[in-house]
């Protein structure tokens, strides 16, 4: 049996946490996997405190294990959201797509636990000054908005700058890729395309099954222009996307191309003109599961690795 730290400082069983994600993670899937023994997170997105209240609201009448709130610090409601999360008694409050020192110390007071999702060692060391509980170091094969450091390199340079707990994402999909993150000093791993193919994510079905067709080679990255990159699986959308950014179109335009885009893919199922944002991981995501059936077979197939690997030594 796999235990760590991450365990206890969380109260979880095993040290799976779900990546938060916007318009994707809502509380049926955080429910579910926090029931599983996991941390699940509601995606906040950029939406208003009243639905986040009540996501959370609903994941509790599902669940009285802990579970998490994932706030982008580009939301127009960071504030706000936060206050929602200390009323309502949130476990813990993964950041994304920016620096949360503002929002650490009240938070902090309020006893939720802070994990800060990061794709840099700078931002790591800064975070712990701030009083970080742990820190996600994300690699650029993950999907959505990312850096620009591979999780191989990524996680062990973030364990050598930090004492907090560190936990790896980015091209995790199964039991190898947790068992690899332990071997480089991380002490839990954090999945989002994983979970998004789970019967209980409410995403639509069209994006589920374009990952599960999806091969190795299938995601792409566009916004470098913007200097905020983001992956997504190919299709009309990012190859539009991509033929305006050479040919230079303003900022404005290519924001205003891009606004909505996840939401048509997530929501309306549009997976041609939407956003279908997904890790690199996606090629090992061949099926539909409970996520509870995905949280035991990443623990079984991670303790399988660590025996094997163990074989190794003589
Ligand atoms: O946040 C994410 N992934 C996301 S957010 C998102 S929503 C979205 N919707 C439409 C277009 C674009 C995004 C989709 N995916 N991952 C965590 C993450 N954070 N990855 C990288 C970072 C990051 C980057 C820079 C964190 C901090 C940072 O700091 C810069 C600074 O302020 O020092």
């Amino acid at each position: 049996m796999i235990r760590t730290v991450l365990c206890d400082l969380l109260g979880i069983e095993y040290p799976i946490i779900q990546g938060g994600m916007a318009w994707v993670s809502t509380w049926e899937l955080a429910a579910a996997v926090s029931e599983a023994g996991g941390l699940g997170i509601i995606g906040a997105g950029n939406a208003p405190p009243d639905w986040v209240r009540t996501q959370v609201r609903e994941a509790r009448k599902r669940t009285a294990k802990p579970f998490g709130v994932n706030i982008p610090m580009f939301s127009p409601y960071v504030e706000e959201v936060v206050d929602v999360c200390i009323a309502e008694g949130v476990a813990a409050v993964t950041t994304g797509a920016g620096s949360p020192t503002a929002i650490m110390p009240r938070l902090k007071a309020a006893g939720v636990k802070v994990i800060p999702v990061l794709a840099s060692v700078a931002l790591a060391r800064r975070l712990e000054r701030a009083g970080a509980d742990a820190v996600v170091a994300e690699g650029m094969e993950s999907g959505g908005h990312i850096g620009d450091v591979g999780t191989l390199p990524l996680v062990p340079q973030v364990v050598d700058a930090v004492k907090i707990p560190v936990i790896a994402a980015g091209g995790i999909a199964d039991g190898r890729g947790l068992a690899a993150a332990l071997a480089l000093g991380a002490v839990g791993v954090q999945m989002g395309t994983r979970f998004i193919c789970t019967t209980e994510c409410y995403v639509h079905a069209n994006y589920k099954d374009k990952i599960v067709r999806a091969n190795e080679r299938a995601t792409v990255t566009t916004g470098h222009s913007l200097g905020h990159p983001v992956r997504a699986i190919r299709n009309e959308m990012t190859n539009e996307y991509a033929a305006l950014e050479r040919r230079g179109i303003s900022e404005e335009e290519l924001i205003q191309f891009g606004t909505g885009s996840l939401r048509r893919a997530a929501v309306e199922g549009d997976v041609v003109h939407g956003s279908v944002m997904a890790g690199q991981s996606c090629g090992l995501v061949n099926d539909i599961v409970p996520a509870a059936v995905v949280i035991q077979r990443v623990m079984q197939e991670a303790e399988q690795t660590l025996t094997r690997l163990a074989a190794l030594c003589r």
